[in-house]
């Protein structure tokens, strides 16, 4: 029955969107992190006669998007933002961000009535025209108290592949108190440039993102809960077809290096 609440769809057009914006707040100030994610961000819209009916309206869509300031908003990183509520006769969304690095960003919403085909994007004041916005929100992303990265991962590995995809293993990195995870670098070409194409709290992952038979260069780094990075691992290829693998043994990067210094006990960090 929901599902007839909706508006004329009319395709290619967002005409049917009568006004929407960014509602709140205008200002955001994140610490860093990887864990604690921005306070609660709202944009609200409003369809004549049907944002006005209770609950969320079917087939109408909205994305939380931020990226550097002064930058067109078709550029930046795009997240689903879910139905809040009804406010008067509009309907308001609700979402978050979580940004990965530090420096100034703009942030705004955009709405769709035709599944992502066209989208309107609205800042503080209401409507944009096109995707240069006026009047965003200005979120300032500064640096948290802990500035020492963890250790570099060690012992990247290739362990099996597919035509589908290619697995990858490294040796855990310990020894950071605020250790978070690890991000997966790809190139196409040996010593990169390389592209962030995943960001796993495992010292493992799958890469399915892969066209058969091609070849793909691989590193990982350790990231700790303030985003700092550690160096990059060793890099390996990889390529999208059927391969057996011998497994070498994994083992902890920093049970090597206190191996090496001759310590026992505590975990050692190296300086990124
Ligand atoms: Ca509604
Ligand atoms: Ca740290």
């Amino acid at each position: 029955m929901g599902g007839n609440r909706g508006f004329k769809n009319l395709p290619g057009t967002l005409g049917e969107i009568g006004w929407a914006n960014l509602q709140w707040p205008p200002t955001i100030t994140q610490t860093i992190s990887a864990i604690n994610r921005t306070p609660n961000i709202y944009g609200q819209i409003w369809i004549e006669g049907v944002t006005s009916l209770p609950g969320p309206t079917s087939g109408l869509r909205a994305q939380l998007g931020f990226g550097p300031t002064g930058t067109k908003a078709d550029s930046w990183q795009w997240l689903e933002a879910a139905f809040d509520s009804d406010q008067g006769n509009n309907d308001q969304f609700i979402g978050s961000l979580l940004p990965s690095a530090i420096g100034n960003f703009d942030y705004a919403y955009r709405y769709t009535t035709t599944n992502g085909r066209n989208w309107l994007y609205a800042d503080l004041s209401g409507p944009a025209t096109g995707t240069t916005l006026a009047n965003p929100g200005n979120m300032s992303v500064i640096p948290s108290s802990d500035t020492t990265p963890p250790a570099t991962p060690a012992n990247l590995q290739v362990v099996s592949s597919s035509v589908a995809n290619i697995a990858l293993a490294w040796a855990a990195v310990t020894g950071d108190p605020t250790m978070y995870g690890y991000e997966v670098l790809r190139s196409s070409t040996s010593g990169g440039p390389y592209a962030t194409i995943a960001t796993t709290t495992n010292n493992a992952y799958t890469d399915s993102a892969v066209i058969a038979n091609a070849t793909y260069f691989y590193v990982v780094r350790a990231i700790d809960q303030s985003y700092n990075r550690s160096g990059l691992s060793n890099e390996v290829s990889g390529v999208a077809k059927v391969r057996k693998v011998n497994l070498t043994p994994l083992r902890s990067s920093s049970m090597h290096t206190s191996a090496v210094s001759g310590r026992s006990g505590h975990s050692t960090v190296e300086p990124g």
